[in-house]
């Protein structure tokens, strides 16, 4: 029953990790990286030609912004993977330094959520049911704005979304403590996100980003709390040693990752009502095998969490056996799930090993030699 749970998992890959990325002291290209979203869509259907548990890929709008969008649909199908969530970007145009949806100047609010519905024509052509959005929106100094006036132009901005949403649409509002505003954030947090969401209606959800919270804070209380409202929407998994690191999902901490797994398990949540994204950057690493490490790592985790004896859990539980409770997570993080999923994979014709068959493919020579000329994709900060 586990193993059929994890045939049937779905993890979504961004389209951004294949282009260059860095940080804000430096972009270091690499070679054989895609130079437009059809080259990018054509690498995420390699990881998902690896793994099979990566059949969608999230488009982040304008960078992948193309003239044929259902001709990119298309494209992504010819290649045996599908469109995901439409990320919207309000944050690099010379207009929102002071904010998109909640600047102070209402001309550019109404840039900002132009673009947004935008994005909603995208979903549109693509056949995405769900929109992404993020807002960078903030401050940088006591009483450079009014904080409260901010919230009113974001809950307008969201309203306006919500209304424009179709039939079988979505969108999950994104929460960051902080970055690139320093000193308030528009939606700084899942209770910001989850008050606005709650007030819209059950299109809105929120989307929990594992980077993007303090140190310490107890994700997977979160994730509890938002799928027994019915709010958790969906993740942009990643992981993070002091901010929003955007480093590979499961590196930094997999036991987190394996909590987080379990609430979900727990919560009803394994289910295609919850969206399990990636969102990474690999600056340093090559990149399609830092995505194929991460859905690996979300997989381990996963069926981790799977394991997890929930009968004997509860019976601990109700006899307030903390040690016998606690023993019982903890056999099933400790227990090493890799042969189990070389298993499932090779029962289901894929190389056990999804590193090392990527790496025999040949694929990166090919692309390397194919993309030497134009200019590569990068998220062009
Ligand atoms: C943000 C946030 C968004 C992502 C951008 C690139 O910090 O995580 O999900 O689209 O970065
Ligand atoms: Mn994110």
């Amino acid at each position: 029953m586990i193993k059929d749970l994890l045939r049937g998992q779905h993890i979504e890959t961004p389209s951004w990790a294949y282009g260059n990325s860095g940080t804000r002291f430096k972009v270091f290209a690499q070679p054989g990286v895609p130079r437009d979203p059809y080259e990018k869509i054509a690498d995420a259907a390699r990881v998902h030609a690896f793994t099979g548990v990566a059949p969608t890929v999230a488009l982040h709008i304008p960078w992948d912004r193309v003239d044929d969008y259902p001709g990119l649909a298309a494209h992504a199908a010819e290649l045996g993977v599908r469109i995901g969530a439409i990320n919207s970007n309000v944050f690099q145009d010379d207009d929102y330094r002071l904010g998109s949806v909640t600047h102070p100047d209402p001309a550019v609010r109404r840039k900002a959520l132009g673009h947004l519905l935008d994005c909603v024509d995208v979903m549109d052509q693509t056949g995405s049911d769900t929109l992404k959005l993020w807002f960078s929106d903030g401050t940088n100094y006591p009483g450079q704005d009014d904080i409260r006036a901010r919230q009113d132009r974001l809950a307008e901005a969201l309203q306006a979304v919500y209304e424009r949403l179709g039939e079988g649409q979505r969108f999950l509002l994104e929460y960051k403590l902080f970055e690139p505003a320093f000193y308030t954030t528009d939606v700084p947090d899942w209770g910001t996100a989850y008050a606005h969401c709650l007030r819209l209606g059950d299109k809105a959800q929120v989307v929990v980003d594992t980077g993007h919270h303090a140190p310490g804070v107890n994700i997977e209380f979160i994730v509890a709390f938002l799928l027994r409202e019915g709010k958790l929407g969906g993740f942009d998994f990643n992981s993070r040693f002091y901010a929003d690191d955007d480093l590979m999902a499961g590196a930094a901490d997999p036991f987190q990752l394996f909590r987080i797994m379990y609430e979900v398990v727990r919560g009803g949540g394994y289910g295609p009502g919850v969206a399990f994204m990636l969102d990474q950057c690999h600056n340093i690493e090559p990149k399609i095998p830092g995505q194929i490490r991460s859905v690996m790592n979300v997989q381990e985790a996963t069926a981790k969490a799977l394991l997890v004896d929930r009968d004997a859990l509860a019976a601990a539980q109700r006899a307030g056996d903390v040690l016998g409770a606690n023993a019982v997570l903890m056999d099933a993080y400790n227990t090493d799930v890799r042969p189990l999923l070389a298993e499932l994979r090779e029962e289901t014709g894929l190389d056990p090993d999804p590193m090392a068959a990527y790496a025999r493919s040949g694929y990166f020579e090919k692309i390397c030699a194919e993309r030497a000329d134009g200019a590569q994709a990068g998220w062009g900060a």
